[in-house]
């Protein structure tokens, strides 16, 4: 297949794209080198060193005989995107192209508009150009579980079957996003879910969970093929943050009393559930939603988790309780379907020490390039606590 990867050169569009490449597909990826850019702008960086795009691609060239093209342009560019979509008439287009990280989408009003502002609008100005020229095509865009937030029932797969008055009807599951990062996706879904309806696009959104790990099969085969791998306050994810903590003897940062709960899923996951989104799409007109996670798990299990196992390979790690930055519930009902993946042939990377002691061990080898400063979280969901941004006391 055709395949176009945008975000292709981040955590996870990069090995998405060897992924298929691998496997065969014409692969062609799109980037503008954002999140190599915030990373910058907070004195920060990948804990693997990663290559700059060139060497990568060339490196994937050597060790697969394959050629990935890439073009470099932002989505919010409504005119590279359309020459994009011209130039390689995708089949399949995966869109990773988004600012992806809660915490920095509350750091400032800037960050938040420039937040809701690349996700929205690049999304919106590719609907456009897959309506205009490739209406065939099979959106597969990553969403998040996020986008339902933490309600006291079970959460479906995007729709719920509701009777209200006597009537009964299937419709959009509820949402309430805890970060204007979540909301972005949010208003993702709704326009993607009006191209299917009003336009007869097809599209599958995956709510993915939080992600953990770093290497996959294509990546282990030369450093030049590594992805990126963040513990920073506001890129990194909790598992990830916690088994740097625990590797230079850090606390590991439990937010508040550690009893919220969230669907994760092993990085190797992520690729085998956008291959079965890709390999089975969704019908003409269709607008899916696939829960994409394996397992749920709260902070502090997570945290326990981390501190039993790096104990099992010598290493004392201290559990501590932190002031909670962001607004969300601590302990709370949590149940969420995750079939649909399944039901496709999904088969799990399950969550355990092994994979503790892995990441451990790939952690210690860059331990030097850990920068300290970088861990604690600076930027806070308060009203009147927005970094830098606001002039007026709160409630004035
Ligand atoms: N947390 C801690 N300590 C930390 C970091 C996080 O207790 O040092 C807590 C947070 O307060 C939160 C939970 O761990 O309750 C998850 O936080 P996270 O930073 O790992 O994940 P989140 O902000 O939810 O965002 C991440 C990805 C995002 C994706 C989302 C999936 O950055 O792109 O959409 O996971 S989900 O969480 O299901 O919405």
């Amino acid at each position: 297949m055709r395949i176009l990867i945008l975000g292709g050169d981040g955590y996870l569009g990069w090995p998405t794209a060897m992924r298929f490449s691998a496997r065969g597909h014409e692969v062609s990826i799109v980037d503008n080198f954002a999140r190599r850019r915030w990373l910058q702008e907070n004195s920060t960086d990948s804990l693997t060193p990663i290559s700059d795009l060139e060497t990568r691609l060339a490196a994937w060239r050597e060790v697969s005989g394959k050629q990935i093209r890439a073009f470099v342009g932002a989505m919010e560019d409504a005119a590279f995107v359309d020459r994009v979509i011209a130039d390689t008439k995708p089949q399949a287009i995966v869109h990773y192209a988004e600012q992806p990280s809660a915490p920095y989408s509350m750091k400032s009003r800037e960050a938040a508009v420039e937040t809701q502002y690349a996700n929205v609008i690049g999304t919106l100005n590719l609907l456009f150009a897959i309506r205009d020229q490739v209406p065939d095509a099979h959106l597969v865009k990553l969403g998040t579980m996020g986008e339902y937030g933490t309600p006291n029932i079970d959460i479906e797969e995007g729709f719920i079957e509701i009777e209200h008055k006597g009537r009964k009807d299937t419709l959009p599951f509820p949402k309430l996003p805890g970060s204007l990062y979540h909301l972005s996706k949010v208003h993702d879904s709704h326009n993607i879910h009006f191209a299917c309806r009003i336009w007869g696009l097809r599209a599958t959104d995956l709510n993915q969970g939080v992600v953990y790990g770093v290497e996959t099969e294509e990546s282990v085969a030369d450093e030049r093929l590594v992805t990126r791998f963040d513990y920073d306050q506001y890129f990194g994810t909790v598992l990830n943050r916690f088994c740097v903590q625990a590797v230079i003897g850090h606390p590991l940062t439990v937010y508040g009393e550690g009893g919220q709960t969230r669907g994760f899923l092993n990085i190797r996951d992520t690729l085998q559930c956008v291959e079965l989104a890709v390999l089975n799409p969704a019908d003409l007109g269709n607008f899916r939603v696939f829960n994409q996670f394996t397992e749920q798990f709260s902070v502090a299990e997570l945290a326990e988790l981390v501190r039993v196992s790096a104990a099992q390979v010598g290493k004392e790690v201290e559990i501590r309780k932190y002031p909670n930055p962001r607004i969300e519930l601590e302990e709370h009902y949590y149940n969420a379907t995750n079939t649909k993946l399944i039901d496709l042939g999904l088969e799990p990377h399950l969550l355990g020490a092994e994979l503790v002691h892995s990441l451990l061990g790939i952690i210690e080898r860059h331990s030097d390039r850990v920068i300290e400063a970088a861990i604690l979280p600076t930027t806070t969901w308060k009203a009147g606590e927005l970094e830098g941004e606001l002039t007026e006391p709160a409630g004035a």
